[in-house]
């Protein structure tokens, strides 16, 4: 086997799976397209994580299962948001904005996972959060960094993640919300708060 597939195993009981058996479970719902991005959000979430300090395991199990709930079809994404009692507004922002939320759900309900720091950074990969722990913006900064990652400023972000996981999201959520205005589509809320923490300097009202 070569150096860059190294096996991983457990040896925390974070997850009731091996490795091998969560990899499986992250594969039946994914493309292997979305599932390879799976797998390379986790080896950059482990390295973000060695870098800053975290648990090196959670971070990786956090990053494998980050776009868990990514290729629902939006009829589940809706009747989930409705029987889980969700933010009713969420059914206006799109896959986008539903994947992070309602993947969290989907792991507790069909893995069993109820690890909070890994289920509340899953939940804001996509749109971040006024107050985050260091293991939600390593999740958050390993899915925008990780390397197949191409997009005009992608160097910029890892430079920035490098120097520190703050200057890494303060960079991502300043381009996601350009990039959201520059399309005209809607912000949530929350994303609007992130940045308006991140970035402009207003205290948060809330802890998430
Ligand atoms: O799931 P990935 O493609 O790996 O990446 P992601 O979870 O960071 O982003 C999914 C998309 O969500 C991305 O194209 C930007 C979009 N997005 C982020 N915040 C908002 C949003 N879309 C809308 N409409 N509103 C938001 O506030
Ligand atoms: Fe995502
Ligand atoms: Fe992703």
């Amino acid at each position: 086997r070569s150096c860059m597939s190294k096996t991983i195993e457990y040896t925390e009981a974070i997850v009731p799976y091996r490795h091998e058996e969560l990899m499986a479970k992250v594969a039946a719902q994914l493309t292997d397209k979305r599932y390879q991005h799976c797998l390379r959000v986790e080896e950059t979430a482990r390295q973000l994580a060695a870098d800053n300090g975290v648990d090196v395991e959670l971070a990786g199990i956090a990053g494998l299962l980050h776009d868990y709930a990514k290729q629902r079809d939006d009829q589940t994404f809706i009747q989930l948001i409705k029987t889980h009692g969700m933010d009713p507004n969420l059914v206006s922002y799109g896959n986008g904005v539903w994947h992070g939320y309602v993947g969290a759900e989907l792991i507790k309900d069909e893995l069993h996972i109820y690890n909070e720091p890994i289920l509340n950074a899953v939940r804001l990969h996509t749109v971040g959060a006024p107050y985050m722990t260091k293991l939600d913006q390593i999740i958050f900064m390993a899915d925008f960094i990780e390397p197949a990652r191409d997009f005009p400023g992608v160097e910029a972000a890892r430079e920035a993640t490098a120097k520190s996981l703050a200057d890494g999201v303060r960079f991502q959520i300043q381009h996601t919300l350009d990039y959201l205005i520059q399309k005209g589509a809607p912000v949530y809320p929350q994303t609007l708060a992130t940045y308006n923490a991140w970035v402009g300097g207003v205290a948060p009202q809330f802890a998430n």
